[in-house]
């Protein structure tokens, strides 16, 4: 049966018009589980934790290297966190109405139009959040992308197709000197060589096309440049030593999946001893036999380019087309 406007009008203003001290309550309590919830996802974000492991991470990778990749790491764990103790917050509210407010006769029930402190909270709320989100943000991004003065070492990162050169220079900017310098080949993967406990300045540029610069445990990467755009960044110092792969992650032509290289960590003192290797002359290979490292990269390997053959169409080689 259909109510008569008029009933239903009156109906929903007597609702409305008295919700009484349960309804008073009510809404605190509400506000108040969300002053918690904001509360706890603020603290998780303040001092991080280990939720991050148990969910893997929560879709971002994981075993950064560097101080700048823990605190990305953080960030996005925390912005999770925040993103489902809202997320459960609403839906729990939903569910909540669902039983709470489920049609037990033909009355309408409780309007909440124009109640201005809900009003309020709807608007206040999400702002709050996104307000929070940016501030972290923007603090970790200043931080991750901020520069010094006086670098430990330098590098300068050239791409062209396909492959790297690594400069190592005993300076900052263009007007810098190579000291020492390491060339990828088509049959040999250039090796990065960096220490550990000291910071980094990576300088790139290109050749040709736009490349882009990419160590996944630094869960950091950044286009290369062709032209006099210099893309620089830094990170305060690498922790663990080891073998990691780099790659060209902006697609640059037709050998772009080879253009592999190796960032090899090793120790401030194997470092030292590598350079000046390099500067007496020694090839890459020869330098990192002498402070006991394997002299090519074990992370990656050369790929086949196959540029002296029709790989595409082997049959028409094999018929004589195109001779
Ligand atoms: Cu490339």
């Amino acid at each position: 049966m259909v109510a008569r406007s008029s009933e239903v009008r009156q109906s929903a203003v007597r609702h409305s018009a008295s919700p009484g001290v349960g309804g008073r309550r009510r809404r605190g309590a509400g506000r108040l589980a969300g002053l918690g919830l904001g509360g706890a996802a603020l603290l998780v974000l303040l001092t991080g934790c280990d939720v991050g492991k148990t969910f893997g991470g929560f879709g971002w990778p994981q075993g950064g290297i560097t101080p700048e990749s823990h605190r990305m790491y953080d960030l996005w764990i925390a912005s999770c966190i925040a993103a489902l103790a809202v997320g459960v917050f609403v839906w729990g509210l939903i569910f909540w109405c669902v039983v709470r407010y489920r049609k037990r006769g033909n009355d309408l029930p409780v309007q909440t139009r124009y109640n201005m402190p809900m009003e309020f909270l709807y608007t206040i709320a999400p702002i709050l959040i996104v307000s929070v989100l940016f501030y972290y943000t923007a603090v970790v991004q200043t931080d991750v992308t901020k520069t010094t003065k006086n670098p430990d070492v330098t590098v300068e990162v050239v791409a062209f197709k396909w492959n790297w050169q690594f400069n190592y220079r005993d300076g900052q900017g263009k007007d810098a000197n190579t000291v020492a310098s390491v060339l990828g080949t088509s049959e040999v993967i250039p090796i990065l060589v960096l220490p550990t406990g000291r910071s980094v300045r990576f300088e790139e540029t290109s050749k040709d096309v736009v490349h882009s610069f990419w160590v996944p445990e630094m869960l950091f990467k950044r286009d290369v440049m062709p032209g006099n755009i210099r893309n620089v960044f830094e990170v305060s110092s690498l922790d663990a030593e080891g073998a990691y792969v780099g790659r060209c992650a902006e697609l640059c032509g037709s050998y772009h999946a080879f253009m592999n290289f190796e960032l090899r960590v090793v120790s401030p003192q194997q470092y030292d001893q590598f350079l000046a290797a390099k500067r007496d002359g020694k090839s890459t290979q020869e330098a990192l036999t002498a402070i006991g490292e394997d002299p090519y990269a074990s992370t990656t390997k050369p790929f086949n380019t196959r540029r002296d053959t029709a790989n595409f169409n082997p049959d028409d080689v094999a018929a004589g087309a195109g001779s």
